[in-house]
């Protein structure tokens, strides 16, 4: 069959499959190991355990931070996407793109095994964030930066089946699900470059001792150029599936085609140049390019705006249309027992307190109160590891079966609803916790103390004793996930659909110039000229005396 020809009900290559399956493999072990690390923070936080054979705090809390932030995150989005671009650009994806699917995996993992032995031997105690003065060995920053540069082949995959789509396909509009992994991918590879500068830059050449000290600042502000990003990279694919593929589960439509588009674009240009919210309380940089910064920042809530929009919409539309009355009767006929559409629901749901969290840290005065306390821990396991991993979650169900040709059956789909469970309770009591105790000052990434028996200090341990239940539901939660996963790829021989949706209006709906890439990409790069030169020719030019490693 020649590519291009398949309609939109296809089964999926199978020979594409097994690419997609290494990753979400890769995935998650990352986040059975991570997780087993979380437990154990919370038991040490809470003075419960002491941690064995010399283990330091900074090693697990690190082993937690890199494994669940970046390796479960990445390589869960790069399976996701590779699928869904093999489905609906012509079924299959080109030989070269599976090659390069292949090589990105093969970098990515040989990288990511070095880093994460660096880490469990104690050589890289640097945390997930891992800037300077913090030092680790100089193969912890070679194996980072072979996971990105993994992460950069794949990303070209990506780019060069869309162009070889839209070479085929004059006139047509590319899908929507093309479309979003195509700018996810573009905002990685911008986003990308200033971390990869610090590394080989910064990290490499003064971690071998080739050069003594190091500008700190300069290294702090290249991660949050990178590091702010990262956490849209997260968000855009579970983004994608609430977009796509949501609508189809629930039998509905996608409420605007040009709207998702639109929304993708503008967290395309907005998610970089904002950095600076995580350096509020940073000397060295003037408080106009943290005003700046900050107003950009609450601009890329807009997109976000748009999406709850337009996903309450959705689901009131098709709601109303199977015969809903009254102002919420559509909620009831939403398909709550079906884990595909209830773990990420639950996703969007919290979505809405772990947003405005975010609203908070991002005000310049809170930011005071709540900075580098474990409210901000608090908000980004409501963010990534809630929202974000539990949309991953219900993605597992139908994709490990559309891909491996498999179906899930009614006991997997119970013990998905029993793990989206589980996992909420947990977060509600973590999280909640941290929360709580944050905002009465109790510090993020600190062990077992009672500061010398100060009082203060005495009232937040009960919270930290919450953490701690709330984080043993979660490990069990992180258990069944796994057992999930596992089973899954042992259902019995069936065929899934691949859940794509259609939008509600035609594509002539959907205005040209939203595929104009280079426009977006110019002025995405515009916007972070403009937030992002000044400040830093003067990190460089005039720098802080330089520092030695810790
Ligand atoms: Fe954040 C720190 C500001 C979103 C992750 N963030 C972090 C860190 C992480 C993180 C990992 O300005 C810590 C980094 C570190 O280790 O130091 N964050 C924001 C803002 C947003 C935001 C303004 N963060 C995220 C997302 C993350 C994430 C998304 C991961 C996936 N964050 C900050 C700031 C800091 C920070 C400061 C620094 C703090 C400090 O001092 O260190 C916004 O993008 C949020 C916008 C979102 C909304 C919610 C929209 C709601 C939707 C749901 C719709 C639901 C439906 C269902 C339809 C406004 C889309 C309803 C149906 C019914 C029936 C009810
Ligand atoms: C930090 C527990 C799942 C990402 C922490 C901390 C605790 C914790 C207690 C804070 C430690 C401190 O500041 O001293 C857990 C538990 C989990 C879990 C029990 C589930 C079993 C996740 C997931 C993600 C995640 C799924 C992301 C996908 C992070 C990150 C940090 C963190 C990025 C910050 C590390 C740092 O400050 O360097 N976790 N977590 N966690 N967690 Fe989790
Ligand atoms: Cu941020």
């Amino acid at each position: 069959m020649k590519m291009g020809d398949r309609t939109l009900t296809h089964t999926f290559d199978l020979k594409d499959g097994r690419l997609v399956v290494a990753h979400i493999l890769v995935a998650f072990i990352a986040l059975l190991i991570g997780g087993v690390a979380g437990l154990l923070q919370t038991m040490v936080k809470s003075g419960t355990i002491q941690l064995p054979y010399g283990i330091g705090y900074y090693e697990l809390l690190t082993a937690h931070g890199v494994l669940m932030a970046i390796v479960f995150t990445t390589y869960f989005i790069i399976g996701f996407l590779y699928s869904g671009i093999s489905y609906t650009l012509g079924g299959k994806l080109l030989p070269i793109v599976h090659r390069m699917g292949w090589a990105g995996f093969g970098f990515m993992t040989a990288g990511t095994a070095l880093g994460v032995a660096m880490v469990l031997t104690g050589k890289a105690s640097v945390l997930y964030t891992f800037y300077a003065p913090l030092k680790a060995s100089p193969y912890f920053y070679i194996g980072l930066a072979m996971l990105v540069v993994g992460s950069w082949i794949s990303g070209w995959g990506i780019f060069y089946q869309y162009k070889y789509w839209k070479r085929t396909h004059p006139d047509k509009l590319s899908p929507l699900f093309a479309f979003m992994s195509v700018v996810t991918f573009l905002m990685w590879q911008i986003a990308t470059i200033g971390v990869a500068a610090e590394v080989l830059i910064q990290l490499i050449p003064w971690s071998f001792g080739w050069v003594e000290t190091i500008n700190v600042m300069l290294s702090r502000t290249l991660f949050w150029y990178f590091g702010h990003p990262l956490v849209y990279f997260w968000l855009m694919p579970a983004y994608m599936c609430w977009y796509v593929i949501i609508p189809k589960i629930i039998g509905g439509k996608i409420y605007s085609d040009a709207l998702a588009r639109l929304s993708f674009i503008l967290l395309l240009l907005f998610s970089i140049p904002v950095g600076f919210h995580h350096q509020l309380m940073e000397p060295g940089i003037s408080s106009f390019w943290k005003y700046l910064q900050v107003v950009l920042t609450f601009m890329v809530v807009v997109p976000s705006l748009m999406t709850a929009f337009s996903l309450f919409a959705t689901f009131e539309l098709q709601g109303r249309a199977l015969g809903a009355k009254g102002l919420f009767g559509w909620v009831k006929m939403l398909p709550w027992k079906d884990v595909r559409f209830f773990a990420p629901f639950m996703g969007m749901l919290i979505f809405i307190p772990a947003g405005a969290g975010g609203l908070i840290n991002a005000s310049n005065q809170m930011n005071a109160v709540v900075h580098n306390t474990l409210w901000v821990t608090g908000h980004f396991h409501l963010t990534v590891a809630t929202s974000v991993a539990l949309t991953f979650f219900g993605i597992t169900y139908w994709l490990i079966p559309a891909v491996t040709g498999r179906v899930l059956t009614a006991r997997m789909n119970k013990l998905g609803i029993i793990q989206t469970i589980i996992w909420c309770v947990g977060m509600f009591f973590m999280s909640g916790a941290m929360h709580l105790v944050g905002l009465f000052g109790a510090p993020r990434r600190t062990a077992f103390t009672t500061y010398e028996g100060n009082a203060d200090a005495a009232t937040w341990m009960p919270y930290y004793v919450f953490m701690a239940i709330g984080g043993t539901v979660l490990f069990l939660g992180v258990l069944l996930m796994v057992y999930n996963f596992f089973a899954l790829l042992r259902a019995p021989k069936g065929e899934t659909e691949y859940p794509i949706g259609v939008a509600m209006e035609s594509a002539e709906a959907t205005p040209a110039y939203l595929d104009r890439w280079r426009i977006w990409i110019t002025v995405s790069i515009l916007l972070i000229l403009f937030a992002y030169s000044i400040p830093l020719m003067d990190m460089i030019v005039n720098p802080a005396p330089g520092s030695k490693g810790f």
